[in-house]
């Protein structure tokens, strides 16, 4: 069979699973950051990566709530740099867009790729850690320096990551293979008995993966980086679980807690189970999401599981029921770039290559033998979270950006993404961000654009805050929060008029109408799944998502970011800066209030 048609044999690789790091008392951990090989997949040669402890995935790092953990994150890793990155013309070879063939497709490897030598950040996402301990990520930290790092678990339960977060190219180190699970454990998740550690809990990390062509023409080793000339973002043909193509996983009739993240740079799946080619859902139950436990276990949406870069699934997945030698199989039905779009679940399998998804499989699971043991979901789950109300927010600060498409200042480059915060401010001129809802019309000026530019942003300490996150794009972006997980408040519908030259470099016009139906076929609902706590949230075309940001414990400088990676290397993110209250009088802020 020819490399560009359907090179690898689905289902044969056993999942792996990360080797575990279980923490019980305070102490200092060593990671190193490290060139090894990895195989992808049984009919591919090692590939090489950069991983934590050579790993891909790094190992799991467990830890009860509570007990602090050093970690000494040492930088041994040495080039050449295992991605080879390019940008290929846009044609197809049998309807397959030349982004998701296996190879180069003519494209030439970036020589500014190839000279990266190891430069680092280490970053906990979802993690409340002292702003020193974040991997802000201009922190660079060279080859043979290490960075010691505090971090206090005292959150709520549940699964976080760590990865790469260097400047301008963090697309580049985390697609070689920088990043981790990292599971928090409390004594309300304990005391509700649901499975912890293997067999019946599992985490499993997607990502997507793309691969050179060696000398002879075979699919070879080198991973590869290939993006086209008019869209930034890499979108991978070879779904990875836990660091495999398209595993299967062998389980016991009983219930199966899977901790699922999706960690790829810029691919949205929307996860549908089927059995005997039809859709089935009904099974698998919704527990918790990025923050920790929902309040109630929720069902999927009956489209399938969404998960944008970034996102994480607390399920438990019923088996009970079912005969040995049954199978199920997991795929993606979300079209890339994903723009909210929804997919008949019944179409689960088929691929969609004007979609960019030219194999929809993730994950073969096959039902064995043994004595049926079905799990009881608890009716209630979380204690300790209770939705804010909007009457309750009366008088918080309100902040607004902008998520905007720039054309590129060269010719020929693709369009920057940039994020715009914006001010409140009756009397702006020209040009302005106006929002109409209702009777209500409010003029929002552009004061920050780049990374570079001055922090505009200084939530207090402890006060609540509703971000509205405007989208004046069309693609889904996934933005992610560092330090405390928000609420989201609202997902609103909008109409956005963006006229041909709304978005210069300084300024931003447009006139968005919240509440107003577009007609994008698109529901502009809030899931079930996202009423818990969330660190990630995403921002469709023609939205408006307000979320409920409050700080708790921690003070200093953190960061905000679309989490498809390639936004955020050009340039989507910007800094934020927790303030105690009795600092707030010395600081000259903006902000609008209601
Ligand atoms: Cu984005």
């Amino acid at each position: 069979m020819q490399p560009s048609v359907h090179p690898l044999t689905p289902f044969v690789d056993e999942l792996p699973v990360p080797p575990r790091r279980v923490i019980d008392q305070p102490g200092r951990l060593v990671v190193g950051l490290e060139a090894g090989a990895h195989r992808f997949h049984r009919d591919l040669p090692p590939s090489r990566v950069w991983g934590y402890d050579g790993l891909v995935p790094g190992p799991t790092i467990e830890v009860r709530r509570g007990v602090e953990l050093e970690v000494r994150w040492e930088n041994r890793l040495s080039g050449p740099f295992p991605v080879v990155s390019t940008v290929a013309p846009q044609y197809a070879v049998d309807g397959v867009p030349a982004q998701c063939l296996p190879g180069r497709s003519g494209g030439s490897p970036d020589p500014a790729t190839a000279a990266l030598s190891g430069y680092s950040v280490v970053h906990l996402h979802g993690a409340m850690t002292e702003a020193t301990s974040d991997g802000w990520t201009e922190n660079i930290a060279a080859p043979g320096q290490a960075v010691l790092d505090v971090y206090p678990n005292d959150q709520r339960a549940t699964m976080l990551w760590y990865h790469d977060h260097v400047m301008g190219v963090t697309r580049f180190n985390v697609y070689a293979g920088l990043a981790g699970l990292w599971i928090v454990r409390d004594e309300r998740e304990r005391a509700l008995e649901l499975p912890e550690g293997p067999p019946y809990e599992l985490p499993l990390l997607l990502t997507d993966r793309n691969f050179d062509l060696q000398a002879d023409g075979s699919l070879g080793g080198d991973l590869l980086h290939k993006t086209d000339p008019e869209v930034m973002e890499c979108f991978s043909p070879f779904t990875c679980v836990n660091g495999t193509v398209w595993p299967h996983l062998d389980v016991e009739p009983a219930t199966y807690r899977f901790r699922l993240l999706n960690g790829s740079n810029a691919r949205t799946y929307r996860l549908v189970l089927t059995r005997d080619g039809e859709p089935d859902l009904g099974r698998v139950t919704q527990i918790g999401t990025e923050g920790g436990l929902l309040a109630a276990p929720v069902s999927i949406p009956a489209q399938g599981l969404v998960l944008a870069s970034a996102e994480r699934a607390d399920l438990l997945v019923d088996f009970s029921d079912l005969e040995p030698g049954t199978e199920l199989t997991l795929w993606n039905t979300a079209a890339a770039p994903f723009d909210g779009s929804g997919a008949d679940p019944a179409n689960a399998g088929r691929p969609d290559l004007e979609g960019l998804l030219p194999y929809p499989e993730v994950l073969r699971i096959r039902v064995g033998e043994g004595r049926p043991n079905r799990r009881r979901v608890p009716e209630v789950l979380a204690t300790d979270f209770r939705r804010t109300s909007r009457g309750e927010l009366t008088g918080a600060v309100v902040r607004a950006i902008a998520l905007v498409e720039q054309e590129a200042e060269m010719e020929g480059d693709p369009p920057m993404l940039t994020m715009r915060e914006l001010v409140l401010d009756p009397d702006a001129a020209e040009p302005a961000i106006t929002l109409v809802e209702g009777q209500d019309v409010t003029r929002w000026r552009t004061v920050a654009t780049r990374f570079e530019d001055t922090t505009t942003f200084f939530p207090m300490l402890h006060e609540p805050e509703i971000w509205r996150l405007i989208n004046l794009t069309g693609d889904t972006h996934p933005i992610h929060l560092h330090l405390d997980a928000f609420q989201v408040l609202a997902r609103n519908a909008a109409t956005v008029d963006l006229p041909a030259d709304g978005i210069t470099a300084g300024g931003t016009r447009a006139t968005v109408r919240v509440g107003e139906a577009p007609e994008d076929g698109v529901s502009h609902e809030l899931d079930a799944n996202e009423l818990g706590l969330k660190d990630t949230v995403r921002v469709n075309p023609n939205e408006v998502v307000d979320i409920v940001v409050r700080f708790e414990v921690f003070c200093g400088r953190y960061m905000y970011h679309c989490h498809i990676l390639e936004h955020e290397d050009h340039d989507m993110m910007r800094p934020f800066v927790v303030m105690p209250a009795e600092l707030m009088p010395f600081m000259d802020m903006h902000a609008g209030r209601r």
